[in-house]
């Protein structure tokens, strides 16, 4: 699930679509965000059922294609 979240302007910085603010809340899972690839720019909420990433965030590519449960 995409959650409008996105660091494809400067990486590491991640701005919301909705109104283009900086984010200061994040909810990363574990070793998240990784950027893995060097392209992962927006991010993700998982709603897996992964033990210890429940609902937390991962980056993912854009257009992601993200397993959506
Ligand atoms: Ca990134």
């Amino acid at each position: 699930m995409y959650i409008g979240l996105n660091d494809l302007v400067t990486e590491g910085t991640f701005h919301w679509i909705a109104n283009g603010k900086q984010a200061t809340y994040f909810n990363w899972g574990p070793t998240q965000p990784n950027n893995r690839g060097g392209n992962e720019n927006c991010v993700a909420m998982r709603v897996d059922q992964v033990i210890g990433f429940n609902y937390s965030w991962t980056d993912v590519k854009f257009p992601f294609s993200y397993k959506v449960i």
